[in-house]
């Protein structure tokens, strides 16, 4: 049979040059390999366009040639979405080199970013003129933004910014066969047919390739206070939460709950930090506010609301950071998270979500749950209380072995899900479905959303070249 192949790697060669390809494994070794390096999958080129045209011309040509298309940025997704699979017939396209801040407004509350501008960038972008951009997630040093709004990030901020979603007033999108569809509008206000921009916001690249966004900006903070807490239990922290939004709703910009075995695993394995506490807890929330306003006290409001959780014993030790050294200190407890549970060992992760109201109750019966199955394993329940998205990762038994363990994911996470779906929750609140997750689609989306979700995605990509093998399977 002709392969279509070393034919297409000519003229990507001829359309991007030698700067635009890399094909040697040495060079495409970094890209074909998730960061939790759970799939490592081959690939025939990486190819690195530098602008919008030549993204165009990538796939005009993947397309012509029916040779499948991997999108790719930081490559910080948690579930494989971004991996080529094994067949070494897969393209990965690194939007790496879109790295333009191509415009930031601060009368319109507007910034203009390209795919390949990393979170932080924007954000320090969008602060320099003055702005906030309202999304910060673990990864933001490496995520990039087209992968950002491609996946529907989450993050630290969504109790009061929304997801990545609700940031996007425009996209700038390349079809499945080469065409370019503008859609770069910073109107807040266009009704006109269908809201396309929010079909590839979360479509994991399957359904087209997002090569620049207009996001929506808010006022920065003029104020900002944060406190590490040592709660009683996860039911008081989420009553702390209910203090804060009854005294000052509108300035809880982040809310994290921790448990004494993810902290422990930060202090474990993650050089410099320490806990800024009498002693160590058993559960610990982070909490951040902020505000525009001026002169708005909201150091003293946070210590008013502290006051009284420790007379009612919801709180039992607070440190409240009193410089920005001390508040990048507080949350790179939170932030490394991720890379201590995986220097610790294996890890199973459940990115799970059930009304806020009932995370206690849910972290309780999937403990209970776990330990059922797995005598040993241990729970690191953490994450975004504030909107009621847990991370229920599993870490493996002390003395068990990595692969054994991991070999027994589906059990894992089919445990922690039945659990989900008593509480009305969902398998995925913000990491998506990527490659590790397709199979639970058709139990938890089946039916009438799935099947119009395959023909949305038989319309866009007819020949099937976009990222196959995840979201749909
Ligand atoms: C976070 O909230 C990320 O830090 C990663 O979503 C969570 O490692 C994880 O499971
Ligand atoms: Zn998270």
């Amino acid at each position: 049979m002709h392969d279509p192949i070393p034919a297409l790697l000519d003229s990507l060669r001829a359309a991007l040059g030698p700067s635009g390809l890399l094909t040697g494994p040495a060079d495409t070794a970094a890209y074909v390999e998730d960061w939790r390096r759970l799939y490592r999958g081959r690939t025939p080129a990486v190819v690195r366009p530098a602008d919008t045209g030549q993204v165009a011309t990538v796939l005009r040509l993947c397309a012509a040639a029916g040779v499948a298309v991997v999108p790719q940025g930081g490559n910080t997704s948690m579930v494989g979405g971004a991996t080529p699979d094994d067949s070494g017939r897969q393209i990965v396209l690194s939007l790496a080199r879109l790295d333009r801040v191509r415009a930031v407004d601060p009368r319109d509350f507007t910034m203009t970013v390209e795919a390949g501008v990393t979170l932080k960038a924007a954000q320090e972008a969008a602060a320099a003129a003055g702005c906030l951009l309202g999304l910060s997630i673990s990864s933001e040093g490496s995520a990039q933004i087209g992968g950002v709004l491609a996946t529907n990030a989450g993050g630290n901020n969504t109790v009061r910014y929304g997801n990545a979603r609700d940031l996007v007033l425009g996209l700038e999108v390349v079809l499945a066969d080469g065409q370019i569809w503008n859609g770069l509008r910073r109107l807040r206000k266009d009704n006109t047919g269908y809201p396309l921009r929010q079909l590839f916001v979360g479509s994991e690249g399957t359904l087209g390739v997002i090569t620049a966004a207009v996001l929506k900006l808010a006022p920065a903070a003029r104020e900002t206070a944060v406190a590490l807490c040592a709660v009683a239990s996860a039911e008081a922290a989420l009553d702390l939460f209910g203090r804060f939004q009854a005294h000052d709703p509108g300035a809880v910009t982040a809310f994290e709950y921790m448990s004494g075995a993810g902290i422990g695993f930060v202090l474990d394995h993650i050089p410099g930090t320490r806990l800024p506490l009498a002693a160590p807890a058993a559960h610990y929330v982070l909490v951040e506010l902020a505000t525009p306003r001026r002169d708005a006290g909201l150091r003293a409001g946070l210590e008013h609301v502290l006051e009284a959780a420790l007379e009612a014993g919801e709180v039992t030790d607070a440190a409240l950071a009193a410089t920005e050294a001390q508040r990048a200190a507080l949350w790179r407890l939170r932030e490394e998270h991720s890379e201590a549970q995986k220097r610790e060992g294996a890890s199973v992760k459940n990115d799970v979500s059930v009304p806020v109201s009932a995370v206690p109750a849910f972290i309780a019966a999937a403990t209970e749950a776990c330990l059922a199955l797995m005598p040993g394993i241990r729970p690191v329940p953490f994450g975004h209380l504030g909107d009621g998205n847990i991370h229920f990762n599993l870490e493996q038994p002390k003395e068990a072995d990595a692969a054994w363990f991991l070999a027994q994911d589906h059990a894992i996470m089919d445990t922690v899900n039945a659990v989900v779906r008593r509480f009305d929750g969902s398998f995925s609140a913000e990491h998506g479905v990527g490659r590790l997750k397709p199979y639970m689609m058709p139990e938890w989306r089946g039916g009438a959303e799935l099947d119009a979700m395959r023909r949305i995605k038989a319309a866009l990509d007819p020949g099937g070249i976009l990222n196959p093998g995840k979201v749909l399977g």
